[in-house]
């Protein structure tokens, strides 16, 4: 199942045609540097293009009032003077009389991605659109968009296929004001945004912008808004609220159907972001939505104002819509207190509609968050001064390496009598190993193999780890005879010796993981349904669910909350993941948890099941393939008392985990505080 592509080159025909430093920004070369990037890369000749079309007038009413759609309809026909008077009833747009075909192509661009995504012709997909959408209102365009590209499609592929519930993710730096608006008292879609607000300073200047929006009625806990108070927002502060936010109210809310506004001026070097963020964290922000929803992704183009930026934040996006391994974030700094600060109010705000957050700490907020400030009429719109104008294209940063795919997507390492898995390749052979190290290891596996028989195993699993390292193969699944003691020894004796870093998850009971590094070349986390050893290390997590694997929401907390910043900050060259016995993980949480660990050591992920597991090998190997995970069912509250632990947890390691942090305010009395006050990055 492929990638679309949504391009035509007709949208490139309209420009500004007078003078207007507010907009003088959105030019046609905006679409046009990032397809050409696209082609350049090649990996516009391996999506599935898909033509435009333009939206009908019914699909446009979808969304926008009649008056409206007929006032646009007048523009292709007036004179410039018209032109620019008719642009002057709205804000930050310009009319041109080509417009109104294009915003037509816009929002049917986005439609023709719903169909073919919902029809099953292709799995995800991006349109490259202009004009933009999420600004414009129901009887207003705003900010450069004309009709609501993203919001028509949301009602679209409900009223057509039945689409229960949409979950929005709006990246753009500005607020979508315009898809808020449009679903604010509805439940069945959720709007997430962050965007550049500064305490109200920023563009479009609206108090409903903060955090405090949650939506109205019916809607309430289905808008969430995450205001960023400062620029320069990095790589840990969007991933921090994904983390802590975004995925798991999207997981509990269980889409059918994920669209993003797909805006890059949340990148470095943009002059109206400021931000700096790099282009490859688009990979890991499209990577993370890639398993709701059964995988149904449609990304359509907003804003991205530096041609640079955006031509590369566009391609990593495309490639990570297509599978290709994800770029590894390399020295990720902690989030800054300002972000830290919008997590938690956002966090507070939506602690009453969402269960993820019931057993959340709820610290005092940080002061000036609680207060919008009320601007004074001539603070409005600062002067810009001339450094502060070129500030956001001044950035330098080096361009996103190459991200290439092992010859081998994923192989299996299997007793004899095991059939092998579809589409892993199977290793019979291997390399000679160090008689030093088979000793070392032989024990582990002679409890339940003849001796032979685990060395051939463990000289097998040390070549597949050698040529995961070396890119030959990406990932791959082995049965062993002791999944308990394997995943030790291997993170202890094998896997070390190849790489800096692994991270070792092992999930379900299991004795003996009392292996604890102190040295931190391996990470290991642990979760059991039992008590285990008491934590030594800071590398050594065992994370204990009551309910034991099988209770999905405790799990699914325990993943987002825990197991993917602490993985972000580690950066494993190596992921580990064993399959105790009788772990209780349901195959759909299983695949989720294989999913989202792609996203790192450039998805190098060695699986280790139980000898007798087998019924489990084809679910693991479709999501080692990259498969989408089969979407969860509708998720309840986690067992209190284990949403209990693990908030109290994940507050107990902060101190040595700085992306597990999620309060800004430094309160000095509190000593599970210490951990913000001395991990937190300043600016
Ligand atoms: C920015 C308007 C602000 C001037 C202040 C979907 C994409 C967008 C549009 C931004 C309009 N001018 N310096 O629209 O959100 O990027
Ligand atoms: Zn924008």
């Amino acid at each position: 199942m492929g990638t679309a592509l949504v391009y035509d080159e007709e949208m490139t025909k309209y420009k500004l045609l007078w003078v207007d430093p507010a907009c003088k920004i959105e030019v046609p070369e905006r679409l046009t540097a990032s397809y050409e990037a696209l082609v350049r890369s090649g990996l516009s000749g391996r999506c599935v293009s898909v033509p435009a079309r333009q939206a009908s007038d019914a699909e446009i009413l979808l969304v926008h009032s009649e008056e409206y759609l007929e006032a646009v309809k007048k523009t292709p026909y007036m004179t410039l003077e018209d032109l620019k008077e008719f642009t002057l009833q709205y804000g930050d747009v310009y009319f041109h009389p080509n417009i109104y075909h294009c915003a037509k192509l816009a929002a049917g661009s986005v439609l023709q991605l719903v169909d073919s995504i919902m029809t099953g012709k292709v799995r995800n997909g991006i349109a490259l659109v202009r004009p933009p959408g999420h600004h414009s209102m129901r009887g207003a365009a705003n900010g450069f968009c004309v009709f609501n590209n993203v919001a028509i499609a949301a009602r679209y592929a409900k009223q057509k296929y039945g689409v229960k519930r949409v979950l929005i993710v709006d990246w753009d730096i500005h607020h979508g004001q315009g898809v808020q608006y449009c679903f604010e008292d509805d439940p069945s879609v959720l709007y997430f945004s962050w965007h550049r607000y500064e305490h109200q300073k920023f563009w479009p200047h609206l108090r409903e912008s903060d955090y405090d929006s949650v939506g109205k009625g019916s809607g309430a806990g289905f808008n969430i808004n995450v205001p960023w108070n400062k620029v320069g927002m990095e790589n840990s502060d969007y991933l921090s609220v994904f983390c802590h936010v975004l995925l798991p109210a999207a997981y509990e809310f269980c889409p059918d159907l994920v669209l993003v506004c797909a805006g890059f001026d949340s990148a470095i070097g943009d002059p109206e972001g400021e931000m700096c963020a790099t282009p490859d964290i688009f990979a890991h922000l499209t990577h993370l939505l890639m398993n709701l929803a059964g995988g149904k992704l449609c990304a359509a183009l907003e804003g991205g104002y530096n041609l640079t930026s955006l031509a590369q934040s566009v391609c990593q996006t495309v490639q990570t819509l297509l599978g290709d391994p994800l770029p590894r974030l390399a020295n990720l700094r902690s989030p800054c207190i300002s972000a830290l600060e919008s997590l938690q109010c956002a966090r507070s705000a939506h602690r009453q509609y969402w269960s993820f957050l019931k057993h959340a700490a709820n610290p005092p907020l940080p002061e000036i968050s609680t207060k919008p400030i009320k601007l004074a009429k001539e603070e409005e719109e600062p002067a810009e001064t001339a450094e502060e104008e070129s500030s956001g294209e001044a950035k330098v940063w080096p361009e996103p390496p190459q991200r290439s795919c092992p010859p081998v997507c994923s192989a299996s390492v299997l007793p004899d009598d095991v059939a092998g898995a579809d589409g892993l390749k199977r290793l019979s052979t291997s390399g000679a190993l160090q008689p030093r190290l088979v000793n070392k290891l032989k024990n582990h596996f002679t409890k339940a193999a003849d001796d032979g028989d685990a060395v051939a195993t463990i000289s097998r699993l040390h070549t597949l780890m050698e040529k995961m390292l070396t890119n030959e193969i990406g990932n791959g699944l082995a049965l062993v005879p002791d999944v308990a003691a394997a995943t030790m020894c291997f993170a202890q004796d094998l896997a070390s010796d190849l790489v800096d870093r692994v991270l070792v998850v092992c999930v379900g009971n299991a004795t003996g993981l009392n292996y604890v590094t102190t040295d931190g070349r391996a990470l290991v986390v642990h979760i059991s349904g039992e008590d285990g050893e008491e934590r030594k290390s800071k590398y050594y997590i065992p994370v204990r669910l009551k309910q034991g694997c099988g209770d999905t929401s405790g799990f699914l907390q325990a993943v987002l909350g825990l197991l993917l910043p602490l993985g972000y900050e580690y950066d494993p060259g190596l992921v580990l993941l064993g399959r105790m016995p009788e772990s209780g993980v349901g195959d759909g949480m299983w695949q989720q948890l294989i999913g989202l660990l792609r996203g790192f050591a450039k998805g190098h992920t060695l699986v280790l099941m139980q000898a007798n597991e087998e019924a489990c090998m084809g679910p693991t190997a479709s999501a080692l393939l990259g498969h989408p995970a089969a979407p969860l069912q509708e998720l309840g509250a986690p067992f209190p008392q284990d949403g209990d632990a693990l908030e109290r947890l994940r507050e107990r390691l902060q101190a040595d985990w700085k992306m597990l942090q999620t309060t800004g305010r430094m309160d000095c009395s509190d000593p599970s505080m210490l951990g913000t006050m001395l991990n937190a990055r300043d600016s």
